[in-house]
């Protein structure tokens, strides 16, 4: 089923200059950007776009870490988007990740893993519209 996803490129996935690279990755598995954007959170939108994480003890130190610098948002359209964007990512911890996957490969710590990607229809369809209008979503075959 062709699906859209939320990605994004965490603020230490920019600082390492990684965009090119985990676009790539997304290209050439058939992730097909359809919107992409550089922005730089606030604390406060940081802290609403990870709501759901909101009052474990990981959540002050992740919403610092992404207000920190720029990221990079996109929405990725694909067959199944939702689960092969997070196949390429790999696991949450970089250690548990599986070879070869971007987290593997380039994140250094468990919040410090370098991308962002939906986990379900659901939270995809919240999680773009919490960063894109309508308007900014571009149809590709
Ligand atoms: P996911 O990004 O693989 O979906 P989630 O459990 O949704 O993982 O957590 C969201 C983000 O919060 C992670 O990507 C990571 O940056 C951070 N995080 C998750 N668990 C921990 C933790 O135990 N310690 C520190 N940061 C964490
Ligand atoms: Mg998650």
């Amino acid at each position: 089923m062709e699906e859209k996803t939320l990605s994004i490129i965490k603020p230490d996935g920019v600082r390492k200059n990684l965009i090119g690279e985990v676009i790539k990755r997304f290209e050439e598995n058939g992730l097909i950007p359809v919107a992409m954007k550089m922005l730089h959170l606030t604390k406060k939108e940081a802290e609403g776009f990870y709501a759901v994480h909101k009052g474990k003890p990981f959540y002050d130190s992740l919403t610092t870490f992404m207000s920190s610098g720029p990221i990079v948002v996109m929405i990725l359209k694909g067959e199944n988007a939702i689960e092969l964007n997070r196949k390429l990512m790999g696991a949450t911890n970089p250690e548990e990740a599986e070879e070869g996957t971007i987290r593997r490969q380039y994140g250094d710590n468990i919040e410090q893993n370098i991308v962002h990607g939906s986990d379900a229809p659901e939270t995809a369809e919240t999680e773009i519209v919490y960063f894109f209008n309508s308007l900014e979503v571009c149809s590709r075959p």
